[in-house]
């Protein structure tokens, strides 16, 4: 199977995180690939790999990292391909606003598309929904999903109907 999706991830201790986004595609059956790589540690490799990621097919990447989360910028800077970036809370204290403001704040010209805190596994949707554009398979996954959601809350209203409270209207 060829990746459609590369998440990269800053270090293994990002995993229990990035986990969401794995499950996540895989429960929409879309072939993905997960690797470190470290913008710090090892830029070359980085390099080699945004450089190349287009021409493996790939359509969407993924990357994770915390505290001066340089990897998601320094993806797109060498890629075409859009790029989400997740900024990981690490326990060097700063309430995860260092790896928020580094993802966030990229120049003009070099776009990271970046969701919340830990949040992988909205990257994951979103790499769902932009591949969806020029996939017909994946946009019925995307919109089958999207409808569970819409049933998650009928139900909801449906239990909080049967709340009664004396001054509760409805
Ligand atoms: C970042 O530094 C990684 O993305 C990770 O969130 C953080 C800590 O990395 P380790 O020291 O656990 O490898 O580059």
């Amino acid at each position: 199977m060829t990746p459609l999706v590369s998440i990269i991830m800053g270090s293994t201790s990002d995993m229990p995180v990035m986990e969401d986004a794995a499950k996540f595609l895989n429960e929409m059956q879309i072939p993905f690939e997960i690797n470190a790589l470290s913008a710090h540690r090892t830029p070359e490799l980085v390099s080699d790999f945004a450089k190349n990621a287009a021409e493996r097919g790939i359509k969407v990447i993924i990357a994770a990292a915390g505290g001066a989360a340089h990897l998601p910028g320094v993806i797109a800077a060498q890629t075409q391909l859009p790029v989400i970036g997740v900024p990981i809370r690490t326990q060097m204290g700063m309430e995860a606003w260092d790896a928020m403001l580094s993802i966030i704040q990229m120049p003009p010209g070099i776009p990271v598309a970046t969701v919340g805190v830990n949040a992988a596994k909205n990257a994951a949707i979103l790499a769902c929904q932009i591949m969806a554009l020029g996939n017909d398979d994946i946009r019925s996954k995307v919109v089958k999903f999207k409808s569970t959601l819409a049933a998650k809350i009928t139900k909801a209203n449906e239990d909080l109907a049967k709340i009664k409270y004396e001054y509760k209207t409805n």
